[in-house]
């Protein structure tokens, strides 16, 4: 949200539908991604995160996906731009879910575009909703990766080119911004995360692309600033960060790599991503179909024979509207799968649960007739029961692990004396 001293005023100029560009954001909470797609688009086009209330934060709120459209003007190029923001990543303590989500959107937006393709009459609504580029905020912790990005940038990198970028970069010095970037390139490096590394080909490639690539290249992961505020420097609007030891210009090359990124996805770079995911080096949208249709139409089975072009030929317009009904069947009865495992392992919990409290039932029945026998024969008095368990409330695994101390006929504690 822009703040008081905002001044945002549409400096970019609104125009009619233009070149479309998908881009995703995603990472740890508060990385700064909504403050940067706001910087990015020049308005306050998402609104930031409500602060959650202590008491609500145990709940789990799951991921929620927004896409928002935005009309830009680039260099006299019209851009209609899609940010896809997927807020609350990271915030659970399994994460899965959340990488399921967001590949699951990925994916459907694939699954559109195949089912389109396999009409008969196409929609001239139609509109292609995939993800061209996704931002990966790394956490700006001056360490290495973590387990969580490594998994997640591995994960997603075959379905979408993934840009790694540091968030609020400018938490770190520039030494430590700099020892940082380096370890986070060793360690995709050494992770073998295939992010979309500027690609060219010093053969084919003209001098200048190889020399502009080279040199995005050796940013990478680009360090953020984000601001939604615009300071005057020298009479001039800036968009930055004031710090009581001064300001940190969101578009300056020494203090961020944001005017760079910016130029790169919107501009130079904006037609090579689109290529990639459509149909470019690493074929993100051509693997996807290929191993879809390998699994659903040829023997319906993983690792089945491959799908290639020359099959793809053959494939009449019945067949690959057949496909992407199968196609949804198929995600339908993978969703209910799931969840009848959910089912089953509550199920499973539940008869366990039961089990227990029988046991600990009958342990009591059998240590209530000991007293008594013990009483009968004149034994010393017993001592109180122990406290009934046989209350409706569930017991935790804590409370069903810790023995109840059992007093023995003869006073002392202890399991020993009932034997
Ligand atoms: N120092 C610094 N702070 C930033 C930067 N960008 C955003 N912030 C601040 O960091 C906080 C979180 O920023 P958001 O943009 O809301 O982060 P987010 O990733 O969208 O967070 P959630 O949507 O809550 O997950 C806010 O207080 C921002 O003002 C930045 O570049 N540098
Ligand atoms: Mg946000």
């Amino acid at each position: 949200m822009a703040g008081p001293g905002s001044s945002f005023g549409g400096r970019r100029k609104v125009v009619k539908k233009g070149l479309g560009f998908t881009l995703m954001v995603v990472g740890q909470s508060g990385t700064g991604r909504t403050t940067f797609v706001n910087t990015l688009c020049e308005s306050p086009v998402i609104e930031h995160k409500a602060p959650v209330a202590p008491e609500m934060a145990h709940q789990e709120e799951g991921i929620k996906i927004n896409p928002v459209n935005v009309e830009l003007e680039e260099d006299g190029v019209r851009i209609s731009l899609t940010v896809v923001d997927t807020p609350g990543f990271g915030d659970q303590i399994d994460n899965e879910f959340t990488f399921n989500e967001i590949m699951g959107y990925l994916e459907r937006q694939y699954d559109d575009i195949l089912a389109e393709e396999s009409r008969i009459k196409r929609n001239p609504r139609f509109r292609d909703n995939r993800v061209h580029a996704l931002l990966y905020f790394i956490t700006p912790t001056g360490h290495a990766l973590r387990e969580l990005d490594i998994e997640l940038m591995r994960r997603l990198s075959p379905r979408v080119n993934v840009i790694p970028v540091i968030g609020k970069s400018d938490t770190l010095t520039p030494g430590e911004l700099q020892a940082f970037k380096r370890r986070v390139m060793e360690d995709i490096e050494y992770y073998s995360i295939p992010i979309y590394n500027f690609p060219y080909d010093v053969e084919e490639d003209e001098e200048e692309t190889i020399q502009d690539n080279s040199e995005l290249r050796a940013l990478m992961p680009f360090a953020i600033v984000g601001s939604e505020e615009e300071i005057e420097v020298n009479g001039e609007p800036v968009r930055a960060r004031r710090y009581p030891w001064g300001i940190v210009e969101v578009d300056n090359p020494q203090h961020s790599d944001f005017q760079r990124l910016r130029n790169a996805l919107l501009s130079t770079h904006l037609t090579d991503l689109k290529e990639i995911t459509v149909r470019g080096a690493h074929f993100l949208y051509e693997q996807y179909r290929t191993e879809k249709l390998s699994r659903s139409v040829v023997g319906g089975q993983p690792g089945g024979p491959e799908y290639g072009d020359s099959q793809d030929a053959s494939v009449l317009p019945e067949d690959l509207a057949t496909q992407s009904v199968r196609l949804k069947e198929d995600q339908i009865r993978r969703e209910e799968e799931r969840l009848r495992e959910l089912e089953l392992r509550s199920q499973r919990e539940i008869a366990e649960r039961r089990q227990e409290l029988l046991a600990k039932e009958q342990l009591l029945r059998s240590l209530e007739a000991r007293l008594a026998a013990a009483e009968a024969s004149g034994g010393t008095p017993p001592p109180p029961p122990p406290p009934a368990i046989h209350s409706p409330t569930p017991v935790s695994p804590q409370q069903q692990g810790q023995a109840h101390p059992v007093l023995t006929p003869g006073g002392q504690n202890g399991h020993d004396g009932m034997q």
